[in-house]
């Protein structure tokens, strides 16, 4: 009896050796922050989402009631800002950063990124070549970063980084989702208007060219990266 409890406990309370490279901290201002400091901590040890329909593909299992234990950071327009991983991203596939304006009103910890409000402001896709190879450049980072555009209108935002592993993405479900969302002000920005816009869940249906896709044969000749355009201002 002792020694099963024993067992329990060292069970829930050790985290898995084979924990995957979680998105824990933002970079802004030129330094990489606290571990969950302005980044929605998840509860699922960031095994990856996979259910592209599932509200947890917004900013991952857990991440949209850790808003309250969660700092916003403030932030220039024009800056460079970002999400920093706790380990380099080590499965191929590719990297979408997108944002979401919290309504006027609303504090970005207590929001919840419903609706069509996200829009696309960075990516990290595959170089491929007539067929020869495929590469991905994702793998290896530790962080991504990217301007934010002058033209961004100021307010609370989410920063959401999404790294779709496709390894094992040649069947439906198979491409997997590692996910966190940070939370900033944005100060000294313009009248730009963001677009086009999507919701998550919502952006992606999984039969994506670039999500339900096998890397290893034949290997493809392009890759269509999934998801809406870059705004870039
Ligand atoms: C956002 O920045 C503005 C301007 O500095 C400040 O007045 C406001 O308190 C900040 N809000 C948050 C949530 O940090
Ligand atoms: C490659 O391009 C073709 C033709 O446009 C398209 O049908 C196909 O889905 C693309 N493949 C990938 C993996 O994006
Ligand atoms: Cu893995």
């Amino acid at each position: 009896m002792k020694s099963s409890l024993l067992a329990i406990v060292a069970t829930a309370v050790l985290p898995s050796v084979s924990a995957h490279y979680r998105w824990t901290s933002l970079v802004a201002g030129g330094s990489i922050t606290g571990q969950y400091q302005y980044v929605r901590q998840n509860t699922n040890y960031n095994s990856p989402v996979t259910d592209v329909s599932s509200t947890d593909l917004r900013c991952n299992v857990g991440g949209l009631a850790s808003g309250t234990a969660t700092q916003t950071d403030t932030v220039t327009a024009g800056s460079t800002v970002g999400l920093a991983l706790d380990q380099a991203i080590y499965h191929p596939g590719v990297v979408n950063i997108y944002m979401a304006k919290a309504p006027s009103g609303t504090d970005i910890s207590s929001w919840d990124g419903s609706g069509t409000v996200w829009f696309k402001v960075h990516e990290v896709t595959a170089v491929t070549n007539g067929g020869q190879s495929i590469s991905w450049p994702s793998v290896g980072m530790t962080q991504v970063t990217f301007t934010l555009p002058e033209s961004i209108p100021d307010g609370q935002y989410f920063v959401r980084a999404e790294d779709i592993a496709l390894h094992v993405a040649q069947s439906f479900g198979g491409a997997q989702f590692y996910i966190s969302c940070g939370q900033i002000n944005v100060t000294g920005g313009g009248n730009g208007t963001p677009g086009p816009l999507v919701a998550i869940p919502g952006v992606y249906t999984g039969q994506e060219p670039g999500i339900l896709i096998n890397i290893n044969y034949p290997i493809p000749a392009n890759y269509t990266q999934p998801g809406p355009a870059v705004w870039s201002g």
